[in-house]
């Protein structure tokens, strides 16, 4: 069970008051929460990365309510955020976080605010646990630490009244070990 190993080797707690921040190793596919976010493009067109492993694992239908969502509203602004159905993973939810690009303008607020609306998502719903990726750090091409700095920053700055489990689900190695040594330093106390 290597991913089991990965997960138990590479696996950290902070805590913010009752709520716990999880900091795991592994593929976000995999983890049970009562919410998965899913790292999006506007047009919630799940081709690549965490988006398609999701809809993988979890079920086409959730690329088909993703579409009918655009059809309704539209495109979702980046730093926003959709809710959709969770097919067959461990969750009752997927949030699609859509992050913005590196290098793009005021891209770290709305990488904060991806974050954010996510977390406020998952209150508004009155979750209890939501797991989150490294938003942006993958085809949109943001360095690990300063993903890791905002997502800390967004964390420790917000109040929660259902949420008691934040788990944030890095893919690799060095993904971890930079938001090891950041949350250290931001969410250690
Ligand atoms: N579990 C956890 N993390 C993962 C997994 C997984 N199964 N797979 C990849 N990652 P990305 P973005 C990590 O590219 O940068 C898609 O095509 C990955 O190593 O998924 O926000 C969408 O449809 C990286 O650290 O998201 C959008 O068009 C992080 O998750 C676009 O990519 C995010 O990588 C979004 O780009």
């Amino acid at each position: 069970m290597a991913s089991y190993d990965l997960l138990v080797r590479d696996l950290k707690i902070y805590r913010l008051g009752p709520t716990a921040i999880i900091l795991m190793s592994g593929d976000i596919t995999e983890v049970e929460a009562d919410a998965i976010v899913n790292a999006a493009n506007p047009y919630l067109e799940h081709g690549g990365g965490v988006a398609l492993a999701i809809v993988k694992k979890g079920g086409y239908e959730i690329q088909e309510e993703s579409r009918r969502i655009v059809r309704e509203r539209g495109p979702i602004p980046v730093g926003d955020v959709a809710v959709t159905g969770a097919g067959r993973l461990r969750a009752r939810y997927v949030i699609h976080a859509v992050g913005p690009r590196y290098g793009e303008e005021g891209g770290d607020e709305k990488l904060a605010s991806a974050i954010r609306s996510s977390l406020e998502k998952a209150e508004e719903l009155g979750l209890g646990s939501i797991a989150l990726p490294a938003i942006s750090t993958g085809v949109y091409g943001y360095p690990y630490r300063r993903a890791a700095e905002i997502m800390a920053r967004v964390i420790r700055g917000m109040g929660y009244k259902s949420l008691r489990r934040i788990i944030v689900c890095l893919y690799s190695e060095e993904a971890y070990r930079a938001f090891e040594e950041v949350f250290d330093t931001i969410l250690s106390s």
